[in-house]
């Protein structure tokens, strides 16, 4: 089994890298904050308690995410999951090794982006798609909450030796390109 973190700041790539190493590798693509969408636009228990927190760019309770995601592994029959968004703080990565730990603790590939292409990338996707947090404001409130609450994930994994960074700059092909290479490896 081969299970994998997509990791980086708001606007990285990762969703849009997960998407395409899951169909490579046959993996489960899990993307919290999809998920999280899904659950706003049905307007269930859960969305409408995580709405409000969502526009404002800021992290949902690490419960919230943790009950997904542990729902999501025990109902999944795969070779493997790419996580997407999770984890975002030491405690979810901490839980997240404990539901993986009979089956394969994840690696972790690191997407590196200066933070002028995040905000060009964020702002683009605001016009094109209407996301209600991809504006300047909840932009900045993102980047922040991402450098104190998610960035130190960096040094867990790397103090574990379970941390592979790629330039994350360049078109969507090339990065894609540079992870394929460092999953080759891996694999
Ligand atoms: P997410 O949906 O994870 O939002 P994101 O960080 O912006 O990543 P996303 O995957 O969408 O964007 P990507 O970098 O691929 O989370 C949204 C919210 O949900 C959070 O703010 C939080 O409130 C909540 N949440 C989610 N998970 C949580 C958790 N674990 N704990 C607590 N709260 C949680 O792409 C961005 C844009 O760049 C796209 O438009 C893409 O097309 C473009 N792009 C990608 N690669 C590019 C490239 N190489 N060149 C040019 N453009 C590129």
């Amino acid at each position: 089994m081969l299970n994998l973190i997509i990791f980086g700041p708001p606007g990285a790539g990762k969703g849009t890298q997960a998407q395409k190493i899951a169909q490579e590798l046959n993996l489960i693509h899990l993307s919290t904050g999809a998920l999280l969408r899904e659950e706003v636009s049905r307007q269930t228990n859960i969305g409408q308690r995580v709405q409000a927190i969502m526009v404002r760019g800021e992290l949902v309770d690490d419960s919230i995410v943790d009950e997904i995601i542990k729902q999501k592994i025990e109902n999944g029959q795969t070779a493997g999951f790419i996580f997407d968004g999770y984890p975002r703080t030491l405690n979810q990565a901490k839980n997240l090794d404990v539901l993986l730990a009979a089956k394969a603790l994840p690696l972790t590939l690191n997407l590196e982006v200066s933070s002028d292409e995040l905000i060009k990338r964020l702002k683009l996707r605001g016009q094109e798609l209407g996301r209600s947090d991809d504006n300047e404001k909840t932009i900045n409130n993102r980047l922040s909450i991402y450098q104190q609450q998610t960035r130190p994930l960096l040094d867990f994994y790397a103090e574990q030796k379970r941390l592979i960074s790629v330039d994350g700059q360049g078109t969507i092909d090339e990065v894609y390109q540079r992870l394929q290479e460092k999953i080759k490896k891996i694999n």
